[in-house]
C-alpha cells in the first residue's frame, strides 16, 4: 500500500474528465487500496481518482462513524435523484481548510462496480448522498468551489496560492 499525493486547487489537473475503467484488474485493485489508505490518512470521507492525478472513474468513500465501512465505486452512474434538494456544508481534501454550503439532491441511487468487479446499486441520503455527488463531480473535472460565487472562488484561489507559496519558502 502507498500514500498518494492529493492535488490541490487550483491545480489545472483537477479539471480533467476521467475515463471509464476498462477492467477491474490488479492495477485498479492496487489503486483502490492506495486511495483508501490516502483517504483515511487525510481524515476524509471520500476521494476521487482525479484528486490523485489518475483520470479513471474510481471513487472511494467511508462515511461511517467507525471508519471501517469502505465503499468503492468504479464506473459509477447516478440512476435516480430525489426532486427535493438539501443544502450542506462541504469540504474537500483538494481545497484544504475551506468549507462552504452547496445545494444538491437530498437522495440519490448509484450503480457501480465494486472492488470485486461485480455490479451493485445503492440508495443514499445524508452525508453519503452529498459525498457521492461531490466525488462524481471530481470525475467530471468539477471542484465544489465552482458552485460558489466568482467572488468567493477567486478569494479561495488567492488564499490557497498564497498558502502554497508560503509552504514552498517559509519566511
Ligand atoms: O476531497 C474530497 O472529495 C473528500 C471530501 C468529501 C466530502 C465531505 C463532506 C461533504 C462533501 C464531500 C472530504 O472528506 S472533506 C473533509 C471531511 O472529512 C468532511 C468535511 C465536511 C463534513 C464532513 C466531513
Ligand atoms: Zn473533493
Amino acid at each position: 500500500m502507498a500514500l498518494l499525493t492529493i492535488l490541490r486547487y487550483p491545480d489545472p489537473r483537477l479539471h480533467t474528465v476521467a475515463q471509464p475503467v476498462a477492467a477491474v484488474d490488479d492495477r485498479i485493485r492496487q489503486l483502490v487500496d492506495d486511495m483508501l489508505e490516502t483517504m483515511y490518512a487525510a481524515e476524509g470521507v471520500g476521494l476521487a481518482a482525479t484528486q490523485v492525478d489518475v483520470h479513471e472513474r474510481v471513487i472511494v468513500m467511508d462515511t461511517s462513524e467507525t471508519r471501517d465501512k469502505p465503499l468503492v465505486l468504479i464506473n459509477p452512474e447516478i440512476v435516480a435523484r430525489s426532486e427535493d434538494l438539501s443544502v450542506n456544508e462541504e469540504g474537500c481534501l483538494s481545497v484544504p481548510a475551506i468549507y462552504d454550503k452547496v445545494r444538491r439532491h437530498a437522495r440519490v441511487a448509484v450503480r457501480a462496480l465494486g472492488r470485486d468487479g461485480q455490479v451493485f446499486e445503492r440508495e443514499a441520503a445524508g452525508l453519503t448522498a452529498v459525498c457521492i455527488q461531490h466525488e462524481m463531480d471530481h470525475l467530471l473535472g468539477k471542484v465544489f468551489v465552482e458552485y460558489l460565487s466568482p467572488f468567493k472562488r477567486d478569494r479561495i484561489k488567492s488564499r490557497l496560492l498564497k498558502r502554497s507559496r508560503e509552504e514552498k519558502s517559509p519566511a
